[in-house]
């Protein structure tokens, strides 16, 4: 089972968080739409897109990705642009 944690700040904090291990085609009224900027994947690949309903520009991240190669990212760097994901699925689904 895939399991994504998502924070509205970098490293890991801020008030609006949410666990998912399902596909989340719209993070309108979570308090996260646009505003994620640190991501732990406990497991899977997951695949964040830019707009609901899985459109627009999309990046990738994993359980074996980040810095440190754990699937911590504290930041979002290189690895999606900051406050700009609105939706987010497991990858292949
Ligand atoms: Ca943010």
């Amino acid at each position: 089972m895939a399991k994504i944690i998502v924070f509205a700040k970098q490293n890991f904090e801020g008030n609006n968080t949410m666990v998912s291990t399902e596909n989340v085609p719209s993070l309108k009224g979570t308090g996260l739409n646009n505003d994620i900027s640190s991501i732990i994947v406990i497991s899977g690949t997951w695949v964040l897109y830019e707009h609901v309903n899985y459109a627009g520009n999309s990046w990738t991240v994993s359980n074996s990705g980040g810095p440190t190669g754990d699937g911590c990212y504290p930041t979002y760097s290189s690895y999606w642009q900051n406050n700009s994901i609105g939706s987010f699925k497991v990858q292949g689904t």
